[in-house]
């Protein structure tokens, strides 16, 4: 028989963050996640690292009930049930609905509370079981070290703002000295993508864009792919230039974008599903999104129309199984896989790194916002980063991350003490700019 759960804790935690830049503003000075930890009758802890916000930490506490005093070998019926639960709950407070177009919705905001039963309980389960959580996902663990990108940024001048952004905190090399520093043109994003490379080994880039007018952002990427001409490079804008914008600013960059993501998005009568099909035909790139193939009607729709080759299937958005799935789907389907991110711990990282080992065939280098936490972690032991790869050993059972209590009680009090709540890039893109304010066809700086 294999332990039962006797509690689950949902902790809201914050962590400091520079001032990064995209398309709706400018991120805080704190990031924050929902920690989930379980403890089992045998006394171990499995630990899951999901989006931060009230709204999550209020459903991941509904699900409370339905884990505890549960086996861990129940996990597929515990999240199923959860799953029944908060569909009711999210169709309930849309009104009761239940119509098709509350559907995408119901699945993206049940997704990411799904992730934080599921991942706890993979984490156990590998533990007693004495194997990593990759090899509990797909067809089990198929590699030994993933490897993830360089996630540059363009950063605003902290210096300008009244808010407490963290800065001098770590002169240990380029990177600790430049990540909070403002980062506003071509040669600054080289700069960071030689120092990201200098402490991680990073092979591969990719520019969060949306921020200055396009032309200067594909700037950016030729400096980039001049210094780096080995380096896999992709731009972001979020879906913010228009598809004919798109193509004339990529058509021609085959030797310099590896694939390009979000570059354009829905255009009065056509969903953007239907201009990154167009654009895909009209550039000859791939195309990568972790905004139009979201769940799996929109995959359907997607790959009907050939829009996206590279889905960024996120395990926070898909779940640690879901997104192994459609790992599975693009190596038959010739697609190639890729993971979404957002600000994150180290826990996070582990959890795309596992679903990542069980990703079959060729992947895309993963996204990590990591480089910017880098040195705030939670559990007993630093990430490792070698050559641009993180390690999963086949000897480290679950998830490979134990929990320091007070890392998590201190990154709680950091949430509580700051009044953190959900994430708001327009606040801190007013102190910079007064009266600013999100478009999602203007990049943020072109004012
Ligand atoms: O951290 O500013 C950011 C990113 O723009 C993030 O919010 C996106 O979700 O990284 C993401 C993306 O690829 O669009
Ligand atoms: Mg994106």
């Amino acid at each position: 028989m294999l332990p039962t759960i006797t509690t689950m804790e949902v902790i809201p935690v914050a962590g400091y963050d520079s001032m990064l830049l995209n398309l709706a503003g400018a991120h805080e000075p704190f990031f924050t996640r929902n920690i989930v930890v379980m403890t089992d009758s045998d006394g171990l802890t499995g630990v899951a690292e999901v989006p931060g916000g009230e709204v999550i930490t209020k459903r991941l506490e509904a699900c409370i009930p339905l884990v505890e005093g549960r086996s861990v070998s129940e996990y597929k019926d515990v999240v199923q049930r959860c799953r029944a639960m908060l569909e009711r709950q999210v169709a309930g407070a849309a009104g009761g609905t239940g119509a098709e177009t509350a559907h995408a919705q119901i699945f993206k905001k049940v997704t990411n509370v799904l992730t934080g039963v599921e991942t706890p309980m993979l984490d156990l389960l590998g533990k007693h079981l004495g194997v990593p959580v990759a090899a509990l996902l797909g067809d089990g663990q198929v590699r030994d070290r993933v490897r993830f990108l360089a996630y540059l940024f363009y950063v605003g001048d902290y210096r300008r703002t009244d808010m407490p952004y963290l800065h001098d905190d770590d002169d240990s090399d380029a990177w600790g000295r430049i990540r909070r520093e403002p980062a506003l043109d071509a040669d600054a994003i080289v700069r960071q993508a030689e120092a990201a490379q200098e402490r991680f080994g990073f092979h591969d880039f990719k520019l969060k864009g949306g921020v200055f007018e396009p032309a200067k952002e594909i700037e950016a990427v030729k400096a980039l792919k001049e210094r780096f001409p080995e380096a896999r490079i992709t731009i972001d804008p979020n879906a913010a230039w228009s598809l004919d914008e798109a193509v004339e600013l990529c058509r021609g960059l085959e030797g310099t974008l590896t694939y390009v993501e979000d570059p354009c998005g829905a255009e009065g009568r056509f969903s953007s599903r239907e201009t990154m099909a167009e654009f895909h035909r009209r550039t000859g790139l791939a195309t990568a999104t972790n905004m139009c193939d979201t769940d799996w009607r929109e995959m359907k729709n997607a790959i009907r129309l050939d829009s996206v080759t590279i889905p960024l299937a996120d395990p926070h958005f898909w779940t640690m199984t879901g997104c192994v799935r459609v790992a599975q789907l693009c190596h038959d389907l010739d697609m190639t896989w890729g993971v979404h991110s957002n600000n994150h711990f180290d826990i996070s990282l582990a959890m795309v790194a596992q679903a990542a080992a069980a990703a079959p065939g060729r992947i895309n280098a993963c996204d990590t916002h990591y480089m910017w936490q880098d040195g705030q972690f939670l559990g007993t032991k630093a990430p490792e980063f070698e050559d641009g790869c993180v390690t999963v050993p086949r000897d480290v059972p679950g998830l490979g991350v134990e929990i320091d209590r007070a890392k998590l009680e201190a990154a709680h009090r950091l949430y509580v003490d700051n009044n953190c709540g959900t994430r708001d890039d327009a606040r801190g893109m007013q102190c910079y700019i007064p009266g600013w304010q999100y478009d999602p066809h203007r990049p943020a700086m072109a004012r």
